[in-house]
């Protein structure tokens, strides 16, 4: 134990020493930096992994202060699991993935009296399960993904089509009317590889209904707001932005074209990301952002940006728009720097924050992997390095890792979510480890980072 608490400490203290200035950072990563760097990446999950098992063994999440477990809802559904295992079979961390999955396998009960989140369940939980299901071809992950999908079904029955927010795993009582593109529109990678991979369509016509119709109430501008009644397809909130609770509906939108060849998904894609561009896209001091503003109008409502809005270079790069993409990732760059950790949201005019927390994101991270993947440049390879060391720095705690309130002053929040391992640890390993440990181009991320194949022939993972 000594040993452990003692190599921790060393681990921080170097990193430590490597980040003491921005200036002095290097600007490119050689292959056996790169190398080294993505097995201190998977000695970093490891650390988090064990911590989960120690202290919060069969809970939802871990609480890394008060070094305990913690259930989103009444039962637990293993979210770290669930969430972690495509990552530590990718990693070749065999031990800890055949614990994951036989925790899961032996345990894991949807058969709940228990209303849950469809948009969190499903990105989490389905998507989790289908793609270590593929990587592992464990049938029982299947059947667990089967008997979830069938009791997520009921959110379908609006007159609109746009799923309603919540469900009872057991009873299909379904409840929440105000949604929003996120939610209504992040499902069709999880249901539509539920559909691939147990024949039965019901699940891709129904979450692809749900797209379609949340893409039928844009404005004319080509714009989604903030919420929407799905009862009677009213927005309720006219905001447009690509920040949380509408980000992953654009991401689906190319995605659900990349992984099944779906052409009425490109046609949505091509006549959306326009508008985007035109209303939301902002040019400050020369740099590139992205802001709020009103989808009927267009005219600016706020010039807030975020960790979560920091996805976009990832998909304006696999859209093929990489000068936006380059740009917006600059900007991304200069969020983290201002101070050493990128806030949940700030005034990119005023560059004050806004909302001042960490709450362990990747989205940033996902932008330099995709951004290395396209352009081969060694900068973003350079600038994970930078979020990485950083990362370890102010988040890695005795019990894995800790959220911050406030990246002005790194107090900590007792919390470590479950996208910690399916996302921001994955991604950092896929930036560092070589090409080949995925093919990229065989592969699409849900937005909870599971990777799914259509061919799944051709999921050659090397490690
Ligand atoms: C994840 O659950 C998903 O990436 C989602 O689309 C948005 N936010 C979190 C991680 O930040």
């Amino acid at each position: 134990m000594r040993i452990k608490i003692w190599s921790g400490i060393l681990l921080v203290l170097a990193l430590g020493v490597a980040t003491l200035s921005h200036a002095t950072q290097q600007e490119s990563v050689t292959e056996k930096e790169a190398a080294h760097l993505a097995l201190q990446v998977k000695n970093e999950t490891r650390h988090a992994w064990e911590s989960y098992k120690r202290y919060a063994w069969g809970y939802d999440a871990l609480k890394p202060l008060s070094k305990s477990g913690h259930n989103w809802y009444a039962q637990s559904l293993l979210m770290t699991p669930v969430d972690a295992l495509d990552t530590l079979v990718l990693m070749g961390l065999k031990k800890e993935a055949d614990e994951a999955r036989e925790l899961i396998a032996t345990k894991l009960s949807f058969d709940h009296d228990m209303e849950v989140q469809n948009f969190e369940i499903t990105i989490r939980l389905l998507g989790g399960l289908l793609s270590a299901y593929q990587m592992t071809e464990d049938p029982r992950l299947l059947n667990l993904a089967k008997d979830l999908g069938q009791r997520l079904l009921p959110v379908f029955e609006s007159p609109t089509g746009l799923p309603f927010t919540h469900v009872n795993l057991r009873t299909g009582k379904v409840r929440g009317k105000i949604s929003n593109p996120a939610e209504t529109g992040t499902l069709l990678l999880e249901f539509g590889m539920l559909s691939k991979l147990s024949g039965d369509p019901v699940f891709y016509n129904k979450a692809k209904r749900a797209l379609v119709a949340t893409y039928e109430h844009r404005s004319k501008l080509g714009l989604v707001g903030s919420a929407i009644d799905v009862e009677t397809g009213v927005w309720v909130n006219k905001n447009a932005h690509i920040g949380g609770g509408i980000d992953s509906y654009y991401e689906y939108l190319y995605k659900c074209w990349k992984l099944f060849g779906d052409q009425d998904c490109k046609m949505m894609w091509e006549k959306s990301i326009p508008g985007v561009n035109q209303y939301l896209a902002d040019e400050v001091r020369g740099e590139l952002w992205y802001g709020h503003a009103d989808m009927d109008k267009g005219t600016r409502n706020a010039t807030q940006y975020g960790a979560l809005d920091a996805f976009m270079p990832a998909l304006l790069a696999l859209g093929g728009d990489l000068d936006r993409a380059k740009r917006l990732q600059e900007s991304n760059l200069k969020m983290w720097r201002l101070h050493g950790m990128e806030p949940e949201a700030l005034n990119y005019q005023s560059m004050l924050v806004t909302s001042p927390e960490y709450a362990l994101r990747p989205e940033i991270i996902e932008s330099a992997y995709y951004l290395y993947h396209y352009t081969g440049d060694n900068k973003y390879r350079a600038m994970g390095k930078e979020f990485f060391l950083d990362f370890v720095k102010r988040c890695r705690s005795e019990a894995g890792y800790t959220a911050l309130k406030d990246v002005r002053n790194s107090s900590r929040e007792d919390s470590m979510e479950s996208f910690v391992f399916a996302e921001t640890f994955k991604y950092f390993y896929l930036l560092f480890a070589p090409k080949k440990t995925i093919n990229f181009e065989d592969v699409t991320f849900n937005t909870e980072a599971h990777p799914f194949w259509l061919n799944q022939k051709k999921k050659i993972i090397k490690k």
